[in-house]
């Protein structure tokens, strides 16, 4: 054994930059250059922001047997995953030429850059490192739609103008009735620490109902009420809450004249005057499945209770009519008149504070893509065609890369770099997928480890885990603090940062001046200039020794308190400057699925779709306590916690024979997984759920059995641009 004075011993402040819903404070424990412990917040001095079980868990990633070690060519079949091990040289040189045979060829659009989530951090994001590498290389084709939140950013801006719509989360503390519309922190965490507020909130009275066709992790533990309703309903719903709200003058009629445009139009459809049909519970009943009397009495319930958040989520706007769920969960704050008070909410799903929101690479040089130079002018307008002028939808890159211009897509893609994505896995409809990655010349994939998308790589590169480099972590999606992670441990086998490959890429392609700095002064030009971070940070070296810098707010943050409080000094950033409940903008657009005031609209794939006749049930794909989308499924201690599954209730699974832990196949038209069923009534008939992230792993009949729910999904999008991830039609039966 050794002995103690042997020991090299240290605690190293960490942070991950992973896309996880929080981002917390890390006391990770070093013995002899090897991770031993990881801890969470020990703070004496301020509320905790305590790590969850994955950050927890995180030693199981950097030390996993799995890791890609060196860069590897591939070596079988495109997508057979046989890879032997070559050099860094040997590697870059081949991506290098393949960049530059692919440009010459065919021109720079023929070049695809598929960027997501993988790494947030300020240099560790693959936005910093490729986009830049590519723009300086002539550009590239890429694709366009947030696919966490598109609908709820194309909802937000037309009805409020300004992404900042969520309040502090404190706040929940002085609210007397909270709406879970689709919301699920417990899980999804919506900003660190966010469900002990929620907590708190309980304790101290608050009445919390949740409105989701799951009992989810938070409705379980909170709530005081579960209101199962059909997915992609929940506009139907709303309309009929704002008819008992209209009728029986429940609704907030002051704060709607002076704040809001358009409510009008909203009550004409809803009383019927409109179109001769009166959205009453009943009228909503027959399309969500929500008892009519459920639906007054949580009106009745809300409009009673000031101030009251309806906290609406991401999951019902990621659907076919997803901006139309969240314009409408706007609607309902303001007719309870609970923006922009304390304990009231925004909506609008987003729920971002802008404190904290710094390390946005302001001083990184980002070149811009030559490949969009001359793209109409998408400032001020809702046609979602002119954004995919020169892109395609993130949610058609397969389509793109199948049918390129043919199919009226902007290019024939040739070639494609996935970078901090796992695409494959984690955008709709995996099977047309495959058939894509097949189809291409030539694919780069710098990874942690074979994913899906890496499997279909002809050279993979080992990155560095988030553990094995200094970096800049932002808080998901609020503040208020700052953190930085420093390295705990060198970065494992042969790894190098995309920043890194990316500067030694460079004078292959024949770039200059692509690097310059070293990653720590990048870190410190960051802290110095990132916009709201003006005057915060005067030691980088207590910064970074402490691993966090926290803000002490004056107040609390209050979304649109300014607008409401003194509306003449502070019109919403919107062409009425109130909150347009009905919108011209919209309007123009003239699109019967994209109408100017949130009406329900039904949809493919929804319940109303004859396609329900062969695939009767309604699929959701919600997120992974124990993963962040695909990232953590192969960690051992975090397999353990929860098996991946279908859930689905105890009549679907009767009239099917399926009993709990059954192997049950889940198919439509586009692909089939076996899995286990989870029998369990904390979801509602007609709708299963198999949770987003586990790993694709076709059988040799192409079935799924690892329960990537993309092989199931639908690759659309909504007219707004939502990644259409829960509106999908499947069938069950026992395997
Ligand atoms: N059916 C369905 N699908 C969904 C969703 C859904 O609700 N339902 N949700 C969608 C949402 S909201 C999101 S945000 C997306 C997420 O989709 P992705 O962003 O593709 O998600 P991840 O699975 O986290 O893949 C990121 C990959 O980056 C790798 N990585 C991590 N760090 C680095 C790094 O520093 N460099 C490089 N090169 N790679 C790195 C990780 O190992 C991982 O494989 O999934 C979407 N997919
Ligand atoms: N543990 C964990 N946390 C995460 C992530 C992760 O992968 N794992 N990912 C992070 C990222 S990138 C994102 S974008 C967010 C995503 O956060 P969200 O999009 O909010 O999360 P989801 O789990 O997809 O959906 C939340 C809830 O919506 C419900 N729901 C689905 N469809 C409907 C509907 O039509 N109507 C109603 N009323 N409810 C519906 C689901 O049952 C679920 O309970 O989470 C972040 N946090
Ligand atoms: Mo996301």
């Amino acid at each position: 054994m050794a002995d103690a004075s042997s020991r090299d011993l240290k605690i190293v402040r960490g942070a991950t930059s992973m896309d996880c819903g929080g981002k917390c404070p890390l006391k990770i424990h070093v013995e002899n250059g090897v991770i031993r412990r990881i801890e969470g917040d020990d703070s004496q001095d301020a509320v905790q922001l305590r790590a969850c079980l994955r950050c927890r868990a995180y030693r199981q990633v950097v030390y996993s047997p799995d890791r890609i070690r060196y860069p590897m060519k591939r070596t079988g079949e495109r997508g057979e995953g046989k890879f032997e091990r070559i050099s860094w040289d040997e590697a870059l040189d081949k991506v290098a030429a393949e960049l530059t045979r692919v440009k010459e060829a065919y021109g720079n659009q023929a070049i695809l850059l598929v960027l997501s989530a993988g790494n947030i951090g300020s240099i560790g994001s693959s936005s910093a490192a490729f986009a830049r590498l590519m723009s300086m290389f002539g550009g590239y084709t890429t694709h366009y739609g947030n696919v966490s939140s598109e609908g709820a950013v194309f909802a937000v801006r037309a009805q409020y103008g300004d992404f900042a719509c969520g309040n502090s989360r404190e706040e929940l503390l002085n609210s007397k009735l909270i709406i879970l519309w689709g919301w699920d922190p417990a899980k999804m965490i919506f900003g660190t620490n966010t469900a002990y507020h929620l907590a708190l909130a309980k304790e101290a009275g608050a009445r919390i109902v949740a409105v989701d066709p799951k009992l989810n992790e938070t409705a379980a533990a909170y709530a005081d009420r579960w209101i199962p309703i059909r997915p992609g309903t929940d506009a139907a719903m709303i309309a009929a809450m704002a008819n008992v709200m209209i009728k029986e003058n429940l609704h907030d009629r002051r704060f709607l004249d002076t704040y809001t445009h358009g409510f009008d139009r909203y009550e004409n459809y809803v009383l019927g005057t409109e179109d001769g049909i009166e959205k009453t519970p009943r009228w909503a009943e027959r399309i969500t499945g929500v008892p009519a009397g459920a639906i007054a009495e949580l009106a009745r319930e809300y409009a009673a209770a000031r101030p009251a958040a309806v906290m609406d989520g991401l999951g019902p706007a990621r659907s076919a009519a997803g901006e139309q769920f969240t314009r409408a969960a706007m609607t309902l704050a303001a007719m309870g008149g609970n923006v922009g008070i304390r304990g009231g909410s925004a909506g609008g799903g987003l729920q971002r504070i802008p404190l904290g929101e710094m390390f946005r690479n302001p001083v990184i040089p980002q070149s811009k893509n030559p490949v969009e130079a001359g793209a109409p002018s998408v400032r001020g307008s809702f046609d979602l065609n002119l954004r995919l002028a020169r892109r395609m939808h993130s949610n058609r890159i397969w389509d793109a890369i199948l049918e390129g211009k043919a199919g009226g897509y902007p290019a024939d893609i040739k070639m494609a770099v996935f970078c901090g994505s796992n695409a494959l896995n984690q955008w709709c409809n995996t099977n047309k997928g495959v058939a894509a990655m097949k189809k291409l010349e030539f694919v780069l994939v710098p990874e942690i480890f074979i994913t899906a998308t890496a499997r279909f790589a002809d050279i993979v590169l080992p990155v560095p885990s988030h553990l094995e480099r200094d970096d800049l972590s932002r808080p998901w999606p609020s503040g208020p603090y700052f953190l930085h992670g420093s390295k705990a441990v060198d970065p494992m086998y042969e790894s190098k940062t995309d920043y890194r490959i990316c500067c030694e890429l460079a004078p292959r392609l024949g770039i200059k001046d692509y690097g310059g700095m070293t990653g720590e002064e990048w870190l410190k030009a960051f802290v110095a200039h990132a916009p709201d971070m003006a005057g915060e940070i005067k030691d980088y070296d207590k910064f970074k020794k402490e691993g966090i810098h926290r803000i002490s707010l004056a107040e609390p943050v209050i979304a649109f308190k300014k607008q409401i409080e003194d509306p003449e000094n502070n019109p919403f950033p919107t062409p009425s400057g109130k909150i347009e409940i009905y919108s011209d903008k919209i309007a123009e657009l003239n699109s019967p699925m994209l109408p100017p005031i949130p009406k329900y609209v039904e949809t493919w794939e929804g319940p109303g779709d004859p396609l329900a006749e062969k695939y009767p049930l309604q699929l959701i794909t919600d997120h992974c306590g124990r993963r962040v989308h695909s990232q953590f499924d192969n960690v051992p201690w975090l397999k353990e916690i929860e098996t991946q599954a279908v859930w689905m209730n105890p009549r679907d699974a009767g009239d099917r024979g399926i009993k709990n832990g059954d192997m049950v196949a889940v198919f439509n038209d586009r692909g089939k997984m076996i899995i286990p069923a989870r029998v369990t009534g904390r979801i509602m008939p007609g709708v299963v759920s198999v949770k987003e992230g586990a790993w694709y792993d076709p059988d040799e009949n192409g079935t799924d059995r690892g329960g990537c729910a993309n092989v199931l999904t639908k690759d659309e999008y909504s007219p707004g641009g939502a990644f259409t991830a829960n509106t999908c039609l499947v069938q069950a039966e026992k395997a």
